[in-house]
């Protein structure tokens, strides 16, 4: 993604471990950032508070405190949220609320298998640029009494700004790829008013910038259903996917089973002056405690968040000691078939740097 410039003497970090193994990979993902001693500015930590334990002790998701907070940061990293899946009076989800509320308009989550040999170009490379802070998260849903029983609407909105500025996100990113491609998301052939509004502000946007900037980007699109069929039969067919929200959630969990783990795919939340590394993987209630998440996607997310700062270099030396340990595979959590704790995975990882 685009670089935000930045020459500064220290690095303000917020960290929003949030819910369940959230509280076990952002500390390794911590450890991993120090490790890269005076490769970045000096790392200042900022400890903050979000999630349904901080709702269930204080009636507050997203503490107004960790907001304020955030922006005095230079960038965060947020673990994961447990949201239940029945209404709870009083609880909306503090990611979803994040993003707006700092106007991340952006998850951009690359899927990137590792070859076997460093040489090698992996098998699957693509990148998942999520629209962040619309469609059917707007949450505005209502039930009321119907003639054959209840009825519940949700109101789902696309904007021709929130479109656009994803999809040039989308361009931008494909133009420091190799293949130079975006696949527009969408089912336009039902959902034509909204899918269809995205689809047409995305198409557009070749034609709106100035200068030719993105005729050498080769613009495809794509149905959503036939996209994720296509997906797992033949990835290589992608390069850039842009996508509203719901889609781009479960089309990049979904790609997650093609890399062999949610817990190795990253994400960075981006606007256009902070950014907020988050792995893709939730909470994961039925391990958390037990020493056993896989530290790697947060690791990942780290780098892209330095990536994304115009720390380059340092981020690439966090992917290589990454794909290092996955290569190798000795030192794995139960996720990826391994034996391994999350403190040994790191180690593995820090011993590399
Ligand atoms: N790190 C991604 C994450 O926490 N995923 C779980 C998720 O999407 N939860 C939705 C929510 O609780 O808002």
């Amino acid at each position: 993604a685009t670089a935000i410039p930045v020459s500064r003497q220290k690095l303000k970090i917020g960290l929003i471990p949030a819910d369940g193994i959230g509280q076990e990979v952002i500390p390794a993902a911590r450890a991993a950032i120090e490790a890269l001693g005076s490769e970045i500015p000096k790392p200042e930590f900022f400890d903050l508070e979000a999630g349904f334990e901080v709702f269930a002790n204080s009636g507050e998701a997203l503490p107004e405190d960790t907001v304020e907070a955030l922006k005095e940061c230079d960038c965060a990293l947020f673990g994961a949220v447990s949201s239940p899946v029945k209404k709870v009076t009083g609880y909306s989800s503090p990611i979803v609320a994040l993003r707006k509320r700092l106007d991340l308009y952006a998850n951009v989550r690359p899927v990137i298998s590792v070859a076997a040999n460093p040489e090698d170009k992996p098998d699957v490379d693509l990148v998942v640029v999520r629209e962040n802070t619309e469609c059917l998260y707007v949450k505005q849903e209502t039930m009321s009494a119907g003639e054959h029983g209840k009825e519940a609407r949700a109101t789902r909105l696309i904007t021709e700004r929130a479109s656009h500025r994803i999809g040039k996100m989308a361009f931008e990113i494909a133009l420091g790829r190799p293949r130079q491609q975006v696949t527009i998301i969408h089912k336009s052939n039902v959902l034509s008013v909204t899918d269809g509004l995205f689809r047409d502000t995305v198409r557009a946007i070749p034609r709106a910038v100035e200068g030719g900037r993105y005729d050498n980007v080769k613009l495809e699109e794509q149905i959503v259903d036939s996209a994720v069929y296509r997906l797992f039969r033949e990835p290589e067919i992608y390069d850039v996917m842009v996508a509203p929200n719901l889609y781009g959630d479960i089309i990049s969990d979904a790609a997650a089973a093609l890399v062999g783990s949610l817990g190795l795919v990253p994400s960075v939340n981006a606007g256009d002056n902070f950014v907020m590394g988050e792995p893709v993987h939730g909470s994961a209630p039925d391990i958390a405690g037990r020493g056993i998440a896989n530290p790697l996607a947060s690791i990942r997310s780290a780098a892209l968040m330095l990536r994304h700062l115009g720390y380059a270099a340092p981020a690439d030396k966090l992917d290589r000691a990454v794909n290092e340990v996955i290569r190798e595979g000795q030192i794995l959590t139960p996720d990826l078939g391994g034996k391994s704790k999350t403190g040994e995975v790191l180690d593995a990882v820090l011993k590399r740097l």
